[in-house]
Formats: structure tokens, C-alpha cells, sequence
């Protein structure tokens, strides 16, 4: 099915029908399961409702200061970006339900630009409650949901001038480094100059710092990590004992990622009939879940070359912890 022959939900479309969406989910979590050395799950595969809730609490933990050092420096950055860039339309990639959103449409608001705001994410239940929200404190704002995957799906979204694509959190961490060149190119296709997306980014920095955030001491993402079980278990009728495995967060140097992965306590084999999939594990065997990828401004222009899109601003914190960073098409 093409995305407009898909109806409307109020007005959130679903890129993909939900048969076909199951048909991509089997197959993507089939070819993670047979993937060797290590068998992994795509991390898009965490947000079912719980997970989201979780990952909320992890933004909110001591250790996570990803979140806090964002938003510290949002509300300026928001105000320099919208008076720079004057966009009408605000796109959000991976929006979930935070407020980020919030403070780059009371910025363009300001500026008297603001016309509509769509949220892409792969979690129609996040959108709706998102969209309702916005909808409460801009009236006259044109609102549109987007149930898709932002590695595939951003054509979808129609508009391309005078366009502010937000891709905050540093959801673009969990993007494989081999993935991430052909997302920039899709994102910079989705961008009609005088358009641009607003990056954060989490940056690297001392082992112990990065380690912590992965692996807080009241289990809050453990629970997160060992979540992605349970939707495989509802969704593909798998039958995954989660307490049979460990949360399991390192740092790779030379990688320059967090790696999360789920480490079995004892041997098993997995059924997950919905992917005609049987996964084999040894005690001690491991599925990796997630990676985050951790930046400096080199290694993004490193990733950005040839993709149409370059660096032109970039603020950090005091600290440098995290970075956004404003991104433009390259001219020619
Ligand atoms: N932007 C928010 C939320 C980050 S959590 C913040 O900065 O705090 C990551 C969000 O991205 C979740 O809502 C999840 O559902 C969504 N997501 C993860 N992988 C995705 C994918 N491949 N395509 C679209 N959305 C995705
Ligand atoms: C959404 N994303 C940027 C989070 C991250 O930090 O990579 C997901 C997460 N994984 C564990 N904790 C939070």
C-alpha cells in the first residue's frame, strides 16, 4: 500500500499498514536473531507503552544527564534557531513524549513564523498524546502525526520548505555509523534550503560519566533494556523469560559507543514463531539491544561529508556534555 492510500487516524497516518508493519517486524527482528557474531534486536523495538514509560523515567534519573543538558540549553538555542532560520513547519523525528518540542514551537511562535507542527515516530500512542497536548497550548496550529520509521519514512512528511526538522535526545545515536550517511542524504532530500535540522547529540567523554547513565543504580534501564523481551514476547508470540537474563552496558572506546545487550543466565533456546525464528543460546550468551553512539564535532563532519548537509552552528554546555547542532544543505 502507498502511504496515501493509508486513512487517516484524526490526522496521523500510518506509513505502512499494521499487516505490513508486523511483515517488516518479523523480518527485521528474523535477520537481528540470525545475525552472527552476535544475534541483536532493533532498538526501535523498546517503545511499546512500557518502554516509553520507562525511558521517560530514565530521562528524569540522576545519572542520565543527557536530558538535562539538553534542555539547559534548548530554550537559547531554540530562540537563535528560529530567529536564523524563520521556519513555518516544525518536523519531529523520534519525537516520544517529551517537551523538547515545546520550547522550539513557543520559539517560533515568538518569531510569528509558526504554521504547523507533524511528529514522526514509530509509536502511534506517543504521537496522539503528544498531538492532544500541542493542540491545547497552540490553538490555531496545524498538527499532523506521522506512525513511520525515520530511517525509511521521511518522505512521507509533505511539506519541504521553510521547514525545521528536530531530531533531538540523540536519537541519532542509536543509528548505526554505517546507517547514518544514508539518513542524512534522506533528511537533506526532505530539506528545501532555506530548511534545516536541528541534531543533538550526546558527546563522548570519560568512561565512567557514560558508563553510569547505561547502568543506573535503581535498574530503571535495566528494566528498559529486558522490556524489548516482553514486546517480542506480545508481538511475535515469542517465548523469552526475561528473568533468565541480565542487563548487561559497556562503553566501546574505539567504537566510540554504548553497547547494551542482554546476557543469559542460563542455556535456552528461544521460540519467536511470528519471525520463524529459533534463537540458541549458551549460558552467558549475549543479544545486543542498543548501540549509542557518542560524537565530536569532527566525527559528525566526518559522517555529514557527502551527504548534503554540513555543521553551521553548533552549541554545547559548560561541561560539554551534549552538543546540538544546526545543520544546513550544502550549496551545489
Ligand atoms: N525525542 C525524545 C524521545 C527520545 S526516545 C527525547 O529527546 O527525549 C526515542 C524515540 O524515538 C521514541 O519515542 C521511539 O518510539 C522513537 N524511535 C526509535 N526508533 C525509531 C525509528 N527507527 N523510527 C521512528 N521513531 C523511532
Ligand atoms: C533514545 N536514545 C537516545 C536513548 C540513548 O541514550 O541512547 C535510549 C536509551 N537507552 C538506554 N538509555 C536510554
Amino acid at each position: 500500500m502507498t502511504a496515501a492510500a493509508l486513512p487517516f487516524a484524526g490526522n496521523i497516518r500510518r506509513v505502512r499498514s499494521e499487516a505490513d508493519e508486523r511483515r517488516a517486524m518479523a523480518a527485521e527482528v528474523r535477520a537481528g536473531l540470525l545475525s552472527r557474531p552476535m544475534p541483536s534486536l532493533p532498538s526501535k523495538y523498546f517503545y511499546d507503552e512500557r518502554g516509553g514509560a520507562l525511558f521517560d523515567e530514565i530521562t528524569r534519573l540522576p545519572e542520565y544527564y543527557l536530558t538535562r543538558a539538553e534542555e539547559a540549553l534548548l530554550p537559547g538555542v531554540a530562540r537563535e534557531v528560529a530567529a536564523r532560520v524563520r521556519p513555518r513547519h516544525l518536523l519531529e523525528l523520534g519525537s516520544g513524549a517529551g517537551g523538547k518540542v515545546r520550547m522550539l514551537l513557543g520559539a517560533m511562535a515568538s518569531e510569528g513564523t509558526l504554521e504547523s507542527c507533524t511528529l514522526l515516530d514509530v509509536s502511534e500512542a506517543v504521537i496522539a498524546d503528544s498531538l492532544s497536548r500541542l493542540r491545547v497550548e497552540h490553538p490555531g496550529l496545524r498538527t499532523a502525526g506521522i506512525v513511520g520509521d525515520f530511517l525509511t519514512d521521511l518522505a512521507a512528511a509533505e511539506v519541504a520548505e521553510s521547514r525545521l526538522i528536530a531530531f533531538l535526545g540523540s536519537t541519532v545515536g542509536n543509528i548505526h555509523p554505517r546507517d547514518t550517511p544514508a539518513f542524512f542524504r534522506s533528511a537533506a532530500a526532505a530539506l528545501a534550503p532555506p530548511a534545516a535540522m536541528l541534531l543533538g547529540l550526546d558527546l563522548v567523554k570519560d568512561r565512567a560519566r557514560l558508563e553510569a547513565a547505561y547502568d543506573d543504580a535503581r535498574g530503571v534501564t535495566a528494566e528498559f533494556n529486558l522490556n524489548i523481551l516482553r514486546v517480542m514476547n506480545a508481538r511475535l508470540g515469542a517465548d523469552f523469560d526475561a528473568s533468565a537474563f541480565e542487563h548487561v552496558a559497556f562503553y566501546d572506546a574505539d567504537e566510540a559507543w554504548i553497547e547494551m545487550r542482554l546476557r543469559a543466565r542460563r542455556a535456552m533456546v528461544v521460540r519467536v514463531p511470528g519471525a520463524e525464528a529459533e534463537l540458541t543460546l549458551a549460558e552467558g550468551g549475549e543479544i545486543r539491544t542498543e548501540i549509542s553512539c557518542k560524537y565530536t564535532r569532527p566525527a559528525l563532519e566526518a559522517l555529514l561529508r557527502g551527504t548534503g548537509l554540513e555543521i553551521e552552528r553548533w552549541w554545547t554546555d559548560p561541561e560539554s556534555l551534549f552538543a546540538l547542532a544546526l545543520l544546513r544543505r550544502t550549496s551545489g
